[in-house]
């Protein structure tokens, strides 16, 4: 069979480790003349097929992972590696301007918001980025990303070309263009592609805005390409002013709704032809696909796991190669690791949790999805024929002869190999019935029906298969056709193999000449079957056994040494264990140190070069051999071992005992001394919609400088004796609270409620009643608001993020005049706010904050004690803090994965409480009980010291005064050995930031 020249094939050397020459690569691997670029740079280029990096041909397979919903740099790594463990490529990174820019002029990227940790990291990894600074990002985050002090400094509609928003992103963008430059390909860095602004459509108003960003841009040192992701068909950006240089669209098929996970929407079926009469000069780019789901607030959200079902691993079967069958060769899936949105992060749709269903968990722990997703990259990194392919047709017009009209099959084709990938679904996408057929195709053997020899290629429900034909792989290997699924198919040592796999059940065929080859039902003889055919090492396994393997590359040592085909084409196969994270092969071929997490013991499987002899896991030598101990290690280089945890019986977490309580709203006091809170006496306002009525005066905290977070007002007025009630208007965002007070005297609570409710309520106009004797006449007399601010909103297509959040109105009956509104947020505001490791968005203006109470080290010794469970004292409505601390001493070698969980993890009660938890004064989690769903807030390792004191405070808010009783337990929820290796912690302590 004719070798094309194609990319990605052997090892060179004993160990097939090579540094790869790839100046010669681009000369004989394409016609250069017919590759584009940017005109900046050649290392990043396309044609109609898929990117090419430094020349070499890839399919860009790649996740979403926002590093500041992980505010653990150590931690970045193992997510990388993670996504790299699954065959991935690249991931696709939001960075958030609110952050990193949190007041005029400054611009801090330390800490969580660094970039050059991230982007050492991902070199380490041997994964590439996609960065997507925005400005505008969406991302279920306050604003969508932007910075909030823009939101009240500059007039008229954001992410226009107007002046004051142009130079408001300069500082942000110019920041990003300093930090990324010097990793960018071109510099052996990992970023290979900058996105311009987000789902943004292309009018008169916003091309000149990304004209000016991408001229920002050219104007810099960053010379990789600008991409953009049209929401939808929507031909936005691909010409005309602000057009960008490799334009793709976004599809979320299941849309959002978790509560029903069963039911599936169609696959799309235009995507091809879309591009077609599109971009059809540019490869088809999915900057997002749907990756899982986001959830929101209220008693019937249905959670996250319910998110992990709707887009599960059947979905990532189905949708996923539908994404192959339109000939798409680059796609990020939103999310990978979708994380926490901790402190003010969330836009008031989501609650704390951002673990979005998908392929990790919030924990960073993998799922059956991972495993899928794993199959499917392994698959395409061993293919490299299937990055260059025709659109040839499909069964629904005749152009591929399918024997049963239930199923559909795509035809795809190498041009240059005539490698062929036959993509069958079912007919009816969303069908759980089962389909059994066969195809009738051309090869270089004739015309075959497939298979030959049992029954025909089964679609049991929700699965999607691929066939291919006259496929190559390693250094000679060939195959004729297969209806059984390829994990692997490559050069490992000198020797080349093939890892087919299949649904026990089923049957399966491949043929490496014209002999068929089947395997009827299950496997016999073991985990994995092996036939060496023609000195190619070929296995066969079922779908569970397949899944287990993981595909550590060996890294060369050159540039980009850990980059899959630009680095190393070496690799091992490695069964059994939870995850892989490293392998790395002695110079003699002899022995392979493993690094990777276990969950139990396991069996371990290496498929290895035949020098192999010895295996080490986490540094300590395995029990085994490659002695023909088994049916499968007789063929050589076949390590068949054992793992073993070790005993986990000591790795415990304390209970939370000895609570420490003291109030937190002094405020609700008439005589609290309010004179350095800021007078709230604005008459104009850059947001929208102004003041709704009141007196003219502005009462938006951002206003003042408190953009996050809880705000308190305070509105006096001198009382004639006859005010009977104060009529409040106030916006906190869809699910926000706010607690209103006359003099010591509890009003009512204002409560936003559900986001799942089609007409969420974002503000509540309420008139609160004065009781009989709480005003004091000829007085001075106070009108204390406690508010939350559930975050601003994301932009829709006719409103800006621009978020009214304060008191919209107010008003005296039946009359009076306040003299004077005073304001209190965060301490210093979004200018001088003193904690700048947790950053602008971690704490409000609650007493105990200003104060650093939730911060390490507070001394709480003058306190009360008081039990959490206990409440706020006489049944109050108001703010208590609770403080303890604990300690914690957990084992080295081990990912030990956390979690905070109020009252037992029951359902969303009724009790109107919400809790704010401070976890080493790092606000981890928002709950609301009357609202939930959520109840389980992880915190993991670097917000959490694992070996010494940990202090965790609870804001409790009553907003009635009825007994409220929360509990707090502190749970292990996954025991992992191995993990990330040494975290680390940076939390400030109160005599740092308050002393
Ligand atoms: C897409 C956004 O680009 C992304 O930031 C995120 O918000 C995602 O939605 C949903 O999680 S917009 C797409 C739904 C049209």
């Amino acid at each position: 069979m004719a070798r094309g020249p194609t990319l990605g094939l052997s090892g060179d050397g004993p160990n097939g480790l090579f540094a790869r020459d790839y100046s010669s690569l681009v000369a004989r691997a394409e016609d250069a003349s017919s590759l584009l670029d940017n005109g900046r740079t050649t290392e990043v280029q396309w044609d109609e097929y898929s990117l090419l990096l430094r020349g070499q041909r890839i399919f860009l397979w790649s996740g979403e992972f926002h590093t500041y919903r992980l505010p653990v740099p150590d931690l970045w790594l193992d997510v990388l590696q993670k996504a790299k463990a699954a065959g991935l490529n690249a991931v696709s990174v939001y960075t958030h301007w609110g952050q990193i820019n949190p007041s005029p002029g400054v611009i801090d990227f330390d800490g969580f918001r660094a970039l050059a940790p991230l982007y050492e990291a991902a070199r380490k990894a041997g994964i590439f980025i996609v960065l997507r600074p925005g400005p505008y990002i969406n991302a279920e985050t306050t604003a969508g990303g932007i910075a909030h002090w823009v939101t009240s400094q500059v007039a008229g509609n954001l992410r226009t070309n107007a002046t004051d928003y142009f130079k408001s992103w300069q500082d942000y963008i110019h920041g990003i263009i300093d930090e990324t430059s010097s990793f960018q390909i071109t510099a052996d860095g990992p970023v290979i592609a900058v996105q311009i602004d987000n789902e943004y459509s292309q009018n008169s108003r916003t091309a000149p805005y990304f004209q000016a960003l991408e001229d920002v841009y050219h104007n810099s040192s960053i010379v990789v390409p600008l991409t953009y992701n049209d929401p939808g068909e929507g031909k936005n950006f691909v010409n005309g002013t602000g057009a960008v240089d490799i334009y793709g669209f976004d599809s979320y098929p299941q849309l959002f709704d978790c509560s029903n996970p069963d039911k599936w929407n169609p696959v799309p079926t235009n995507w091809h032809d879309y591009h077609e009469g599109t971009n059809p000069s540019q490869p088809l780019y999915f900057p997002e696909f749907q990756g899982g789901a986001f959830d929101a607030w209220g008693p019937t959200a249905p959670g996250y796991p319910n998110c992990r079902v709707l887009t599960g691993a059947d979905f990532v079967s189905v949708f996923y190669k539908a994404l192959w069958a339109a000939n798409v060769k680059l796609a990020s899936f939103y999310m990978f690791y979708g994380g926490t949105s901790w402190g003010a992060i969330p836009f008031p749709g989501v609650y704390t949790s951002y673990d979005y269903g998908a392929h990790l968990t919030e924990s960073r722990d993998v799922t059956a999805k991972y495993s899928e997703l794993k199959l499917q990259g392994l698959f395409l990194r061993s293919s490299p024929d299937f990055y260059k392919t025709n659109w040839i047709g499909n069964s629904s017009t005749g152009v591929v002869k399918v024997s049963n009209p239930g199923a559909l099959v795509v035809k795809l084709q190498n041009p240059d190999t005539n490698a062929t990938f036959y993509i069958a679904r079912h007919a009816d996408s969303t069908s759980t019935g089962s389909t059994i057929f066969n195809i009738t195709v051309p090869t270089s053997a004739g015309t075959l029906t497939i298979p030959q020899t049992v029954s025909g290629i089964a679609l049991d429900g929700r699965e999607s298969k691929t066939i291919v034909t006259d496929y190559t792989y390693g250094s000679s290997g060939t195959l004729l056709y297969s209806t059984a699924q390829i994990l692997f198919a490559g050069t490992i040592g000198t020797r080349d193999v093939l890892f087919l796999y299949g649904t026990s059940g089923q049957s399966h065929e491949f043929a490496v000449n014209s002999t068929p080859i089947s395997f009827p039902t299950g496997v016999k003889g073991g985990p994995v079957t092996v036939v060496d055919v023609d000195d190619s090492l070929i296995l066969f396994s079922d779908v569970p056994t397949a899944s287990s393997f993981f595909n550590p590359v060996l890294a060369s040592g050159g540039p980009l040494g850990n980059y899959w085909g630009l680095g190393t084409n070496s690799s091992v196969l490695v069964g059994g264990p939870r995850f892989v994270r490293n392998a790395s092969l002695s110079p003699d071929g002899a022995t392979l140190a493993l690094q990777g997490d276990l969950n139990v013991s396991a069996p371990l499987v290496v498929i290895g070069p035949t020098t192999l002899s010895a295996v080490t896991w986490n540094g300590v030598s395995v029990d085994g051999d490659t002695a023909a101990a088994s049916n499968i290690s007789a063929v050589g280089g076949i390590f068949v071992g054992q793992l073993t945890l070790d005993s986990t019986d000591d790795i415990q977490v304390p209970e939370l005992t000895g609570w420490k309580f003291a109030n937190s709203l002094p405020e609700a006091a008439a005589d609290f001394d309010d004179s350095n809170f800021t007078l709230a006496d604005h008459t104009k306002t850059n947001i929208v919609p102004g003041p709704a009525f009141g007196d003219g005066r502005v009462l938006y905290g951002c206003d003042y400088g408190f953009c996050e977070n809880i705000v308190l007002w305070r509105g006096h007025f001198n009382a004639t004796g006859g005010e009977t009630s104060v009529n409040l208007s106030i916006n906190g965002g869809q699910a926000f609270a706010a607690s209103v007070f006359l003099n010591s005297v509890f009003l009512g609570t204002a409560f936003g409620n559900s986001t799942n409710d089609r007409n969420a309520i974002v503000e509540v106009d309420q008139v609160y009643n004065f009781p009989a004797g709480a005003v004091t006449a000829g007085a001075d007399n106070v009108i204390t608001i406690v508010q939350d601010n559930m975050g601003l909103d994301e932009a829709s297509s006719v409103v800006s993020e621009k978020s009214s959040r304060g008191v919209r109105g107010f008003k005296l009956n039946p009359s009076g005049h306040f003299s004077e509104w005073r304001v209190q947020g965060k301490l210093g505001g979004y200018t001088d706010f003193p904690d700048r490791v947790r950053g602008v968005m971690n704490d409000g203006g609650l007493f105990g904050e200003r104060e650093g109470w939730h911060l390490p080290g507070f001394d709480t010794s003058s306190w009360v004690s008081r039990d959490l469970s206990e409440g706020l004292p006489n049944k109050t409505a108001g703010v208590g803090f609770f403080v303890t601390t604990f300690d914690l001493a957990l084992p080295s070698g081990f990912d030990i994965l956390l979690s905070f969980n109020f009252d037992g993890n029951s359902a969303a009660t009724d009790v109107p409480y919400r809790a704010y938890l401070f976890v080493n004064g790092w606000m981890m989690g928002k709950r609301v009980a009357n609202l939930g769903p959520q109840t389980k807030f992880p915190v993991h390792q670097g917000i959490l010291e694992y070996n010494g004191t940990n202090t965790v405070a609870v804001a409790l808010w009553a907003m009635e005064p009825v007994k409220i009783a929360p509990t707090l337990n502190l749970t292990i929820d996954t025991i992992l050995q191995g993990g990330p290796g040494a975290v680390s912690t940076n939390n400030p302590t109160w005599i740092e930031l308050r002393g």
